[in-house]
């Protein structure tokens, strides 16, 4: 990549002179099992992780994934080190463990996007989800509301878009008639970094091909018998546009378990916090205290009863979350005591031997 027009911040910049001295830098672009495409300069390379960074690597986090811009030894082939990241779009991994996996990291904007065709293509739940995660990421969020030609009810389905996410700027696209396409290319920088985000078949795919102006990437036929989508994208990649400005594909997330703080969700529902700073008791959880405002506004029908549950329910989740996470630092807590015990008794063992 030539450091003079690259999109790295100075951080990352600063890092790759200091930390990786002679490296050569690139941006991963794919990720295989333990193989990585990474753009350098006009290659497209196939890497590896050195010996070293899988050795100081303690966490699966901290290996690359796509939109990483990472450090190259030699004529590349070896990745030596990830450039701290900036905004990442990160989710609670699926399974045991409690640790967040990055969907797509350095990127400056998201695009949530919606299917306008009806059903559950567009639900304000799934938007309120997805905001919160991009929220909680630093990316500026921007709502995608594709398959406009497929719209029965323009005028409804803007209006409960704007309520799931009132203050995000809204794109009407449709890749069929080439509605807003234009618009959607106009929002990405030439040194941006966008991502695509949303439920699978509702259009991410189509909508890169048609910012490429050609047929990249894999789109799922939903007319198909099967519903399976043989063609849907099952991992992440990075393209770049033709007018500068980089998009990550994701494929669309069977489940999005959320990572997140507070105040990521309290941003998302600011019209409810704004009512709950009148509550009569600051840590309010809204479900029955006395003189609570959020109730009140409920009543008066300031608020939706639809708002406020899916505000609940994703609350109890991040309470989750973040219960799960002090329960796991405290158990390595203790178990970092127990090894330095164990260390300190071995010490003074061989000591009187
Ligand atoms: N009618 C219509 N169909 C679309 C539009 N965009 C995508 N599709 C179709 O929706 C299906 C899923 O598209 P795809 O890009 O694979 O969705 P992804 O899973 O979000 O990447 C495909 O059959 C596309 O042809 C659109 O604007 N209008
Ligand atoms: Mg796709
Ligand atoms: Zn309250």
């Amino acid at each position: 990549m030539n450091s003079d027009t690259s999109p790295l911040s100075v951080r990352q910049r600063t890092e790759l002179e200091t930390r990786f001295s002679g490296c050569r830098c690139g941006r991963v672009s794919g990720e295989g099992m333990h193989l990585y495409r990474v753009m350098s300069g006009d290659d497209e390379l196939l890497c590896r992780v050195s010996g070293a960074f899988r050795h100081a690597a303690a966490k699966k986090n901290e290996y690359p994934v796509t939109g990483d811009w990472v450090a190259l030894r030699g004529d590349g082939g070896l990745i030596e080190g990830v450039l701290t990241r900036e905004a990442c779009i990160g989710r609670a991994s699926a399974g045991g463990t409690t640790e967040q996996q990055i969907l797509a990291a350095n990127v400056d904007l998201a695009f949530i996007v919606a299917g306008l065709d009806g059903g559950r293509n567009l639900t304000r739940r799934g938007i309120e989800r997805y905001l919160v995660m991009v929220r909680e990421s630093g990316a500026v969020p921007l709502l995608v509301l594709n398959k406009l030609d497929l719209c029965a009810d323009i005028a409804g389905s803007l209006q409960e878009a704007e309520e799931a996410a009132p203050d995000v700027r809204q794109l009407l696209t449709s890749t069929v008639t080439g509605d807003g396409i234009d618009e959607l290319i106009d929002s990405i920088g030439p040194e941006h970094t966008a991502v695509m985000l949303g439920p699978s078949g509702v259009g991410k795919s189509s909508l890169i091909n048609a910012l490429l102006g050609e047929q990249r990437l894999a789109e799922g036929d939903t007319r198909q018998s099967d519903h399976r989508g043989r063609h849907t994208s099952t991992s992440r990649s990075l393209v770049l546009l033709p007018g500068g400005g980089s998009l990550i594909d994701t494929p669309g997330l069977r489940e999005l378990r959320l990572w997140a703080g507070e105040g990521s969700l309290d941003e998302v529902f600011h019209d409810l916090e704004y009512y709950a700073r009148n509550c009569r008791f600051r840590d309010c959880t809204h479900q029955g205290e006395p003189d609570c405002a959020v109730q009140k506004a409920l009543v008066d029908g300031a608020l939706s009863h639809e708002r406020y549950e899916s505000y609940l329910e994703l609350r109890k989740e991040l309470d989750y979350l973040h219960r799960r996470n002090d329960e796991q630092a405290r158990a390595e807590e203790v178990r970092r005591w127990k090894q330095i015990s164990k260390s300190v008794k071995r010490f003074y063992k061989n000591k009187k031997g």
